[in-house]
């Protein structure tokens, strides 16, 4: 089996039970049972590539080849935790890639002036706890301690999802990484730009910068039979309009703004009682900071209206944070050549989903290669990679390696 073809056969082996916490769907939270048989899965094909693997101070897992000299390490990442009933490859084909880029090195006995390091991220989704990028914002030397103060959907906070890996809160900025080289991440598309002009892979200028909130609004829980209209405070027809209002400011924009209300529960939730409370999440991105920061203003302005001339209140906090991140063009360079060398056009594009690589930025130059996904279709068990797609970013991985070491020797 050639390594890309390998690549998506091991994504798919990850897809389901011991590696999904859900039976009937992929779910593979951070710090789950399902995540930890991931990761010895996943340490096991690293050793197997030649790689000596070990776990961070936050839990990520780390597969490290040496070099011939002991310099700063090219980091080839992403993430294996998952968004609920997820597709298979979102994350961790960036991570199968980086091992069977590894692989093919150790099997010519190849070298590199440099370390490689594959890291397999723990936390990028923020599927468990209200934060996301945890652990490479770890890694990164960039985590504000106030962020691991959080509690899962259940009431456990991270420290004690921690225990059972033998971690802590208390130490879990040490896995903060000495200065590296380059961090180069391979990703599907998530989106459809690449498969519309038929191409298996591009090289990303940069990433959208994010912003996301939780949203609490409050009226009156009372009877649904005997509560007259007129007399009703009920927060989740406030909160309706308030939905309505926010895909309005993000529609009405025309550019690439983008603003999402993924989560919405409703308290105390009987059909018989009139809805006293609803939490929600906002998630708003635009490849312009100055735009998205001014949506989210208008959002914050419209949700304040609606409170009032409906009787309810609220409150809003910023939960997530991160600004739009640029690739280095150096390596963009560099991975166009390597693109080029395979016989592919270079194409370049702007990632609107999140990754690593943009917390990754911080702590070193930043590269980023898509691979075409069927339809764009993500965050959907209806993802699809092409195994011959993925051989094509592996080669093209392996050319950049080459390429990143001629130029350090040189
Ligand atoms: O939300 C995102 O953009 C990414 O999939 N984490
Ligand atoms: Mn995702
Ligand atoms: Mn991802």
């Amino acid at each position: 089996m050639v390594g890309g073809v390998r690549a998506v056969a091991r994504c798919d082996e990850l897809g389901v039970a011991p590696y999904s916490d859900a039976p009937d769907m992929l779910f593979r939270a951070y710090l789950t049972p399902a995540f930890a048989a991931a990761q010895r899965a996943i340490a096991g094909w690293m050793q197997e590539a030649g790689m000596q693997t070990r776990i961070d101070a936050a839990a990520n897992l780390i597969g490290r080849y040496e070099g011939t000299a002991d310099g700063p390490a090219l980091l080839i990442g992403s993430h294996i935790d998952s968004v609920r009933d997820a597709g298979r490859y979102d994350g961790p084909l960036g991570v199968m890639l980086g091992i069977e880029a590894v692989a093919a090195l150790h099997a010519s006995g190849r070298r590199l002036p440099f370390p490689i390091e594959v890291i397999a991220f723990g936390d990028e989704e923020g599927s468990r706890f209200p934060a996301a990028m945890l652990t490479s914002r770890a890694v990164a030397g960039t985590l504000d301690p106030a962020m691991l103060e959080v509690e899962d959907a259940r009431g456990l906070s991270l420290d004690e999802a921690l225990a059972p890996f033998e971690l802590s809160t208390l130490t879990f900025a040490q896995a903060a990484h000495a200065p590296a080289l380059a961090y180069l991440e391979a990703h599907i598309e998530q989106g459809p730009v690449l498969e519309s002009e038929g191409l298996a892979v591009g090289t990303v200028t940069g990433i959208a910068a994010q912003l996301r909130y939780a949203v609490m609004v409050a009226g009156v829980a009372g009877h649904a039979g005997t509560t007259t209209m007129p007399l009703r405070r009920d927060a989740l027809t406030a909160a309706a309009e308030m939905v309505l209002a926010i895909e309005r400011i993000a529609r009405d924009d025309l550019s690439d703004l983008a603003a999402t209300v993924g989560c919405l529960s409703v308290h105390p939730g009987a059909p018989n009682v009139v809805p006293g409370r609803v939490d929600f999440t906002i998630d708003i991105r635009s490849g312009d900071p100055i735009r998205r920061d001014r949506a989210a203003e208008q959002i914050i302005d419209r949700i304040a209206d609606i409170a009032e001339r409906r009787g309810t209140d609220f409150d809003i906090r910023r939960i997530h944070d991160l600004p739009a991140s640029p690739c280095d063009p150096a390596l963009m360079d560099l991975l166009d050549a390597a693109i080029a060398a395979q016989g592919q056009p270079p194409r370049r594009l702007v990632s609107g989903a999140g990754h690593d690589a943009m917390v990754m930025a911080a702590l070193c130059p930043t590269a980023m290669l898509f691979v075409r996904c069927r339809g764009g279709t993500s965050h959907n068990p209806a993802e699809h990679v092409d195994g011959a797609d993925a051989e094509i970013a592996l080669q093209v991985m392996i050319d950049f390696i080459l390429r990143l070491g001629d130029h350090v020797d040189a």
